[in-house]
């Protein structure tokens, strides 16, 4: 087993964390391309997109109850919105929307309760007019890719040691077309003892099975993330809660099987965490002080 993991194999469990103006939204993380949501109809929720400031405080503060070791948020997700401050698009929470880096937030958040940072990145890009382009034309390739390894410097590069980096849906490119490894050497030149997955196309550090709990064969390093409801980004119809017994049992499957547990929340547009989520995710803070070893 690889130094680097050793202290994500202890912690077995963290905090998976959707928020984007998608949230604003309040449906669901692909609404846009779902409900096919026009570019400038889709960019009107920046302006409105407010999260109170010590929000991320507050996630920090229940990941920490529950027993939680580290987190991973999402830093853009598939809308193309930076919660980042970024040299390299105006469409960001500085510019646009709080006015405020979000990711700085969560950043000292996360570190004030002593736990771990992850950065989610999702690839797949619905706003940049190169996303969808790069597939096809060589010269739009080339923009995007410039684009994103940029994005990624500046994130590895900006707010200090980054203990995860989550990429997300590779889509329309494959390895070679995003030039993974070349993206992974710059990431593990700005931050020599990150952990990165699987989804830009290459191997990575471990393995990330999706809303379900199955064990990579061969000691492969694997982490299960789910969702504590039916959706990731915050949805106001959706209350198909998980019980806190399901979390523990899920949790209790994951360590017996040598993995992780991700487990997300959806904060609400105003950076306030569902109710039902900090009721889930007490009761299973409650289960930890009990039974979970530190
Ligand atoms: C992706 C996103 O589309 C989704 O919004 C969320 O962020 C989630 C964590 O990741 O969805 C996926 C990605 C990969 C698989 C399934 C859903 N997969 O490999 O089965």
């Amino acid at each position: 087993q690889l130094r680097r993991m050793k202290w994500w194999h202890e912690a077995k469990f963290g905090m998976f964390i959707h928020f984007g103006l998608y949230s604003q939204h309040a449906r669901h993380e692909w609404a846009m391309e779902d409900e096919a949501i026009p570019i400038p109809e889709y960019q009107k929720l920046a302006p409105v997109f407010n999260p109170a400031p010590g929000s991320q405080r507050q996630w920090a503060k229940l990941a920490k109850a529950a027993g939680m070791k580290y987190m991973v948020m999402t830093t853009k997700h598939h809308e193309g919105f930076c919660n980042f401050d970024t040299k390299l698009t105006n469409y960001n929470a500085v510019k646009q929307g709080p006015k405020r880096d979000l990711v700085r937030e969560y950043v000292d958040a996360a570190r004030a309760e002593g736990l771990r940072v992850g950065f989610y990145y999702s690839l797949m890009d619905w706003h940049h007019p190169d996303g969808a382009k790069c597939a096809t034309d060589e010269a739009a390739r080339r923009r995007f890719v410039d684009y994103t390894h940029g994005l990624i410097r500046e994130l590895l590069t900006n707010y200090g040691k980054i203990d995860v980096l989550w990429y997300d849906v590779s889509w329309p490119l494959k390895a070679d077309g995003w030039e993974s490894e070349k993206m992974n050497k710059m990431v593990f030149s700005l931050q020599p003892d990150i952990i990165v997955n699987n989804r830009n196309g290459l191997l990575g550090d471990f393995s990330t099975p999706e809303q379900h709990i199955t064990a990579e064969k061969g000691g492969r390093a694997w982490e299960s993330c789910m969702t504590l409801n039916d959706s990731w980004g915050f949805q106001r119809a959706d209350d198909n809660w998980k019980s806190s017994k399901t979390i523990v049992r899920n949790l209790i499957t994951c360590a017996h099987d040598g993995g992780n547990y991700l487990l997300n929340i959806g904060p609400q547009p105003d950076g306030g965490i569902p109710p039902e989520t900090i009721r889930v995710l007490s009761e299973v803070g409650r289960w930890m002080d009990t039974n979970g070893h530190t």
